[in-house]
């Protein structure tokens, strides 16, 4: 049975909220007129969706253009670090993955030279920085957190992956699944965090980019590839813009 439309609107609340505050404060526009500037009449489901999954492809263009690689999210000292950190997924804190750290391997693919898999001590021993960056998820919190690895950069030109291919996607343990464009991937703020407070936060691998909101950090991460075909995401296939960063 196909979901009421209040239903499937709600999943879009906050693109729908965001579209409506840009047209409106920018072009003095509603969504109802854009319905009637872009000749759709918005009566049903699919209508809808596909304007805002248009209308979100334009945004990300625009974004991704705007995206500074040089500037930098704040960082803060230990002491402003929120405890306990809030824990967040598209289910219940009890049913996080548990993954045996002995034998998890990172498996990569597409775009990248050397695809052997990684191993947790192989990666460890790799240089390891840390960050204490805000984490804001779209559902209206935030916290700052302190996270440790291996600075994404120097992973992927450390197993040859093609540095001007547009996407870097994730394949997660649980069901999720994540991807950003490649100049996020190399700001130098975006972690392959191998420590963090606890499991629940992504054992034992998780990307914490503190440029962008937190659905599009994902934890648990058993798979990157490189690609130049949009993979998109969890989140973002369900309606959420997917550049989603500054
Ligand atoms: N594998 C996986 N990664 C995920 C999610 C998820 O459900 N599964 N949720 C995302 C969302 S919406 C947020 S806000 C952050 C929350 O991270 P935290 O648990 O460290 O607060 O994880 C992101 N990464
Ligand atoms: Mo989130």
């Amino acid at each position: 049975m196909k979901p009421r439309r209040s239903e499937r609107l709600s999943a879009f609340r906050p693109q729908i909220a965001r579209l409506e505050r840009r047209l409106f404060l920018k072009q003095g526009l509603s969504l109802g007129a854009l319905s009637l500037l872009s000749g759709c009449t918005l009566k049903d489901d699919d209508a809808v969706d596909r304007l805002l999954m248009t209308m979100s492809r334009f945004n990300d263009k625009i974004q991704a253009a705007l995206f500074d690689p040089a500037k930098l999210a704040p960082t803060y000292s230990e002491a402003d670090v929120t405890t306990p950190f809030p824990f967040n997924a598209y289910y219940e804190e009890k049913d996080v993955p548990l993954i045996d750290g002995e034998r998890y391997r990172l498996q990569l693919s597409g775009l990248i030279a050397d695809k052997r898999p990684w191993s947790l001590d192989e990666l460890r021993a790799l240089p390891q920085s840390s960050q204490i960056t805000r984490l804001v998820c779209v559902e209206g919190w935030s916290a700052i957190g302190q996270w440790r690895g291996v600075a994404f950069r120097h992973f992927l030109e450390r197993v040859g992956a093609d540095l001007t291919a547009r996407y870097v996607g994730f394949k997660c343990a649980d069901k999720y699944y994540s991807s950003i464009d490649m100049p996020s991937a190399l700001h130098p703020q975006t972690l392959l965090a191998l420590d963090f407070t606890d499991a629940k936060y992504g054992y034992p691998l998780r990307l914490r980019l503190p440029t962008k909101l937190g659905f599009k950090n994902p934890k648990f991460i058993g798979e990157i590839f490189v690609t130049n075909d949009y993979p998109g995401g969890y989140w973002e296939d369900k309606g959420y813009n997917w550049f989603s960063g500054s």
